[in-house]
C-alpha cells in the first residue's frame, strides 16, 4: 500500500518509537474492529512532524533586503514606512479602503470590539477559536453563543435570532475555514433588529463571496496573519474597513490614541504592528497565489486519495469562489469501529499531528463553563460537529505523497482497507 511514499521516509528515531508504543492501545482496538494490525504496523511514521499550521515563508533575499532597509533607517516600529507599504497592499488585495495593521488578530477583534461601542451581550458562535469570544469577555461583554449550521460549520442565522435579548449589541460571526458566514442573512436580521455585525476574518484572507473579496462586509472585518495562517507576518492582524470613522478610531487606538505628537485625545492600547513584521507580510504578500495554488493542489489530492473512505467527509469549498484553501478539514462520522479522537491519536503516533479544532467549543472552555454552565443546551450542532472535526496538514508541510500515506493511514483506521 505504501510503496509510493515509503522509500522516501527514514527509519523512526527513538521518539517515533516511543509515539508509536503509546498508541498501541488504538491500534489493538482499531485491530479488534477490523481496521487490519498487519496493514497498521507496515505504515511508517514520518520521520518529521506534520504540522498543520507550518508556516509558509516566501522569498528570504527579499525579506532579507527589507530588513537591511529598515536597519540601516533606524525605524522599527510606530507607522513607519514597511508598515504603510504592507496596509497599502492588504487594502488593496482585500479591495477595501482602509487597512489597520496589528499586532495580531485577537488585538484586532478587541479594538474592533471597542471602535464599534459594542456593550452589553454580542452574539458568537461557540464553535471558532477561543479567541472571538475572549476578545468581548475581556472588554467586560457577554458572548453569547449561538449554534452553527452543520452543513457549513458557521453560525446559523435561525440561531441567531433566538440570541438576541434586549441586551443584545452586535453580532461577531466568523467565516470558519475561510467559508463565508451567512452574510446577507446576518446583515438583514442586523438591520433588523438594530445591531452592528463585524466578522471575524482570521480564517478568510483573500476569500470571495459573491465574487467580491472578504474584508469589506459588515461594519467591519479582521484577519489575523499568525504564522499558522497561510500568509504570515509572523504575528499580525487587521481591521479592514470601507468606513472612514471606523478606520481613524482604531489607528488612534492602537497607538494610545495619539492623535500627533504630545497630543492624546482618547483611551486606547499598543497594538501597532512592528516593521519587521510589515516587512514578513509584504515578503509574503509576493508568493500568496502560490500558496494558494499548493493549497489548492493539496485539496484536490486528499479529495481524491479520500474518495471512497467510507465514514470520512472532506469539507467541500464553493469552487465558484476564490478559496484560499488552508484548512483541510474532515469529519468522520459517529459508529466508525474508531473514534475521532482514536483517530487523531494514532495519527499522531505516525508523527501526522492532526488537531480537533475547534473542540470542545468556546462555551467548554473556561470562563464560559462556568459562567454559563447551560450555553450548550442552545449548541447541539456545535457539540456535534466539535465531536467529528479533524483538521489535517496541509500547505508546504506535505506534499502528494504524504498525503496519499495520511489518506492510507485514514483507510486502515477506519477498517475501509478491509471492505
Ligand atoms: N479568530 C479565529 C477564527 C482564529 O482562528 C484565530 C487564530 C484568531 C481569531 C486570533 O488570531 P491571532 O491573535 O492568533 O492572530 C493556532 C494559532 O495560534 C491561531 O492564530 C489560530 N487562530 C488557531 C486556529 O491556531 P494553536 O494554539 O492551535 O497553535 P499552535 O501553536 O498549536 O500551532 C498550530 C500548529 O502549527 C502546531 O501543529 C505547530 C505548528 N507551528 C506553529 C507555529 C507557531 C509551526 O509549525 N510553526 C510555528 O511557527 O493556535
Amino acid at each position: 500500500m505504501c510503496e509510493t511514499w515509503s522509500s522516501k521516509l527514514n527509519k523512526p528515531t527513538e521518539a517515533h518509537k516511543d509515539r508509536s508504543r503509546k498508541g498501541s492501545s488504538v491500534e489493538s482496538r482499531s485491530v479488534r474492529r477490523g481496521a487490519g494490525s498487519a496493514a497498521w504496523n507496515s505504515i511508517p511514521s514520518f520521520p518529521e512532524p506534520l504540522h498543520v499550521g507550518r508556516p509558509n515563508i516566501g522569498d528570504r533575499a527579499t525579506f532579507n533586503a527589507l530588513v537591511d532597509q529598515m536597519l540601516d533607517r533606524h525605524w522599527l516600529s510606530n507607522d513607519g514606512p514597511l508598515l504603510q507599504e504592507f496596509e497599502r497592499r492588504i487594502a488593496e488585495y482585500a479591495d477595501v479602503e482602509h487597512c489597520v495593521a496589528v499586532t495580531n488578530g485577537t488585538a484586532a477583534l478587541e479594538i474592533l470590539v471597542r471602535v464599534l461601542g459594542l456593550s452589553g451581550e454580542v452574539i458568537v458562535p461557540s464553535y471558532t477559536f477561543v479567541a472571538t469570544a475572549h476578545a468581548l469577555q475581556w472588554q467586560g461583554i457577554t458572548p453569547v453563543f449561538a449554534d452553527i449550521d452543520p452543513a457549513t460549520h458557521n453560525l446559523d442565522p435561525e440561531a441567531v435570532r433566538r440570541a438576541i435579548t434586549a441586551r443584545t449589541t452586535g453580532i461577531l460571526a466568523v467565516h470558519l475555514w475561510g467559508r463565508p458566514a451567512p452574510i446577507r442573512e446576518l446583515q438583514a436580521i442586523a438591520d433588523e433588529h438594530g445591531l452592528q455585525l463585524a466578522f471575524d476574518a482570521a480564517h478568510a484572507f483573500g476569500n470571495t463571496f459573491e465574487g467580491k473579496r472578504i474584508g469589506g462586509f459588515g461594519r467591519a472585518e479582521v484577519f489575523s496573519f499568525h504564522a499558522t495562517k497561510f500568509f504570515n507576518s509572523f504575528e499580525g492582524g487587521a481591521i479592514v474597513t470601507d468606513d472612514d470613522e471606523i478606520a481613524e478610531a482604531a489607528r488612534l487606538m492602537r497607538n494610545f490614541g495619539f492623535a500627533g505628537a504630545d497630543n492624546v485625545i482618547s483611551a486606547g492600547t499598543n497594538a501597532k504592528m512592528t516593521e519587521v513584521c510589515a516587512a514578513m507580510g509584504l515578503t509574503n504578500l509576493q508568493s500568496v497565489d502560490a500558496v494558494i495554488e499548493t493549497n489548492l493542489r493539496n485539496y484536490r489530492t486528499y479529495q481524491a486519495a479520500l474518495t471512497g473512505v467510507p465514514g470520512v467527509h472532506l469539507t467541500k469549498y464553493n469552487e465558484a469562489e476564490q478559496n484560499n484553501f488552508q484548512y483541510i478539514t474532515i469529519e468522520v462520522d459517529d459508529g466508525l469501529p474508531v473514534t475521532r479522537d482514536e483517530i487523531v491519536e494514532a495519527l499522531s503516533s505516525k508523527n501526522v499531528l492532526a488537531r480537533k479544532y475547534f473542540w470542545p467549543g468556546a462555551h467548554r472552555m473556561q470562563p464560559y463553563r462556568d459562567l454559563y454552565p447551560s450555553a450548550g443546551d442552545a449548541l447541539p450542532h456545535t457539540a456535534s460537529v466539535a465531536r467529528r472535526v479533524i483538521v489535517l496538514p496541509t500547505g508546504a508541510a506535505v506534499d502528494e505523497a504524504a498525503i496519499r500515506s495520511i489518506a492510507d493511514m485514514l483507510r486502515v483506521l477506519t477498517g475501509a482497507d478491509a471492505l
